[in-house]
């Protein structure tokens, strides 16, 4: 049997003022390439739960449209998010129609699967490494017909990452990514009104054994070997303090860079920030989602983030001045921001210093509860916008400001905090950071 597994990556904006003005700006520009190389961990995951006699060939979608149909395969596996959904599912239908069944699965079919299905043969709902095999075993046993329409987890959100398979690395062999990714842990408790990520995944903290990340990272470096930079596709690395340090031990001795995503709290774990730089961790991003404490109010269930509020600067000066740079992560357009937002965002990151920052829209993702009360509310500006998911399009009307102004408020903040002058400065800032670190012999391990 073969399968063809797509991954329908690149990054998105529909916004054409905005994707102008985004590539005259060199931060904007940098993190794009970046990411836009990333590859799908999702589809070299769900290779490593394949059994070993099904041939896998891993491939990326890059003009979906266009692109020359493989006819080789038995069955077609694709990936995407909701930015590109459209083109999935244009894509499935191609293959479809040339006589090849389609499985979708990932976030965005997780939360449209009847959407989904009108393009596919199966749709697979939430975490697959228990679906995935017994989608492959019903399709080897009765063929198109032996797949059932949808595929839903027994337990959802209870994956036991001890099971976790190693992701099929070697697929990707060969291809000039700039950076790996990999997993440590799945699900979060704070359930933000806008996040789809924790509604897949639920509201379990679960975190892999040290003992797996590292095989993981050991096996990224035989294939790339040192000019691995490993990104975690993590929504918050160390909630668990206790196994982030045990987590940045275990790793030190490779020669490693790598990018994480965290919360706030890190600062508060000196311990963990002692050695951070020396494992090799160059940057976090931090959701620090607004500087207004009304649009923080009841943003997550605890209001965990409104109760930082007051210490995010200082707590943002220490991480760096640990040599590691705070991606800040700012979400605009929620319903008590008004026209002086983007001011007060500027001002924030000034004030802050931060090395790196991303400033995004609020965006209602299917699954979402920010969705629902939405389209309950009458504010979405069309019912199929899914294209317009990329965290940088505006899909609803916002409640202090018009659409209008939301746009054009993004893309001249974006031209005051990613221009050349501001990047050449942070840069040197950094340089600064690291080197006052040297100096003090607080890095010895540094590389
Ligand atoms: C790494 C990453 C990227 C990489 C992705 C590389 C790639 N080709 O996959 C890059 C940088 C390219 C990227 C781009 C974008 N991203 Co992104 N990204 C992530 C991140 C941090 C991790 C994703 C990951 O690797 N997860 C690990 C894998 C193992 O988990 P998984 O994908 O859920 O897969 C499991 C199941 O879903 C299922 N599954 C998945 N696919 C399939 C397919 C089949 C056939 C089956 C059976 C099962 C299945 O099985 C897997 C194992 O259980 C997430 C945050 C998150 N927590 O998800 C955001 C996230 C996915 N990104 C997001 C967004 C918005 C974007 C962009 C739109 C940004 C932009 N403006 O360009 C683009 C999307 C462009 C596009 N191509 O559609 C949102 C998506 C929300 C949504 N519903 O769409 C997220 C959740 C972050 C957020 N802020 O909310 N992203
Ligand atoms: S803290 Fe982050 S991962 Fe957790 S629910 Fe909020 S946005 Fe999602």
């Amino acid at each position: 049997m073969r399968i063809g597994m797509i991954a329908m990556s690149g990054v998105r904006v529909v916004n054409k003022d905005l994707a102008a003005a985004g590539l005259t700006l060199p931060q904007f520009v940098n993190r794009g390439e970046v990411v836009a190389s990333l590859p799908s961990l999702a589809l070299t995951t769900l290779a490593g739960v394949t059994p070993d006699d099904v041939h896998v060939e891993y491939i990326e979608a890059s003009d979906p449209g266009n692109d020359a149909l493989r006819t080789d395969f038995d069955l077609i596996a694709i990936s995407s998010y909701t930015a590109m959904a459209y083109e999935m599912y244009a894509l499935a239908d191609r293959y479809r129609a040339a006589g090849m069944p389609v499985v979708l699965g990932g976030l965005h079919a997780s939360f449209t699967p009847h959407e989904s299905i009108e393009h596919a043969d199966a749709v697979a709902l939430g975490e697959a490494e228990t679906t995935w095999p017994q989608i492959v075993e019903d399709f080897r046993n009765g063929g198109k017909a032996g797949l059932k329409r949808f595929y839903r987890e027994t337990h959802p959100g209870t994956y036991d990452l001890e099971n976790a398979p190693m992701p099929r690395y070697e697929l990707l062999e060969g291809r000039p990514y700039n950076r790996i990714t990999l997993q440590t842990v799945r699900g979060c408790p704070l359930d933000c009104e806008f996040c789809g990520a924790s509604k897949l995944y639920g509201p379990k903290y679960r975190r892999k054994p040290v003992a797996k990340v590292v095989a993981e990272i050991a096996r990224i470096c035989e294939i790339w070997g040192d000019r691995a930079f490993i990104e975690l596709a993590d929504d918050n690395s160390f909630a668990n303090p206790r196994w982030a340090l045990d987590f940045v031990d275990a790793i030190r001795d490779f020669d490693l860079r790598w990018f994480t995503e965290t919360d706030i709290s890190l600062a508060d774990n000196d311990a963990l920030l002692s050695k951070l730089y020396g494992s090799g961790c160059r940057q976090v991003l931090i959701g620090l989602e607004s500087v207004n404490p009304d649009s923080l109010q009841d943003l997550d269930r605890a209001n965990w983030k409104r109760k930082r509020l007051e210490r995010y600067i200082d707590s943002i000066k220490k991480i760096q001045d640990h040599g590691i740079t705070v991606n800040g992560c700012f979400i605009l357009g929620n319903d008590h921001d008004d026209e002086g937002v983007f001011d007060e965002v500027r001002e924030f990151i000034e004030r802050s210093e931060l090395l790196e920052c991303q400033i995004t829209i609020l965006t209602p993702f299917p699954g979402t509860r920010l969705l629902q009360r939405l389209r309950r509310e009458n504010r979405l500006l069309k019912e199929d916008f899914w294209n317009q998911c990329t965290l940088f399009d505006v899909t609803f009307q916002p409640k202090k400001m018009s659409v209008e102004r939301l746009e054009q408020g993004i893309i001249d903040l974006m031209r005051d905090v990613y221009n050349e002058q501001q990047f050449t400065a942070r840069k040197r800032r950094y340089v600064e950071i690291v080197k006052g670190l040297m100096r003090d012999g607080e890095t010895p391990e540094a590389k």
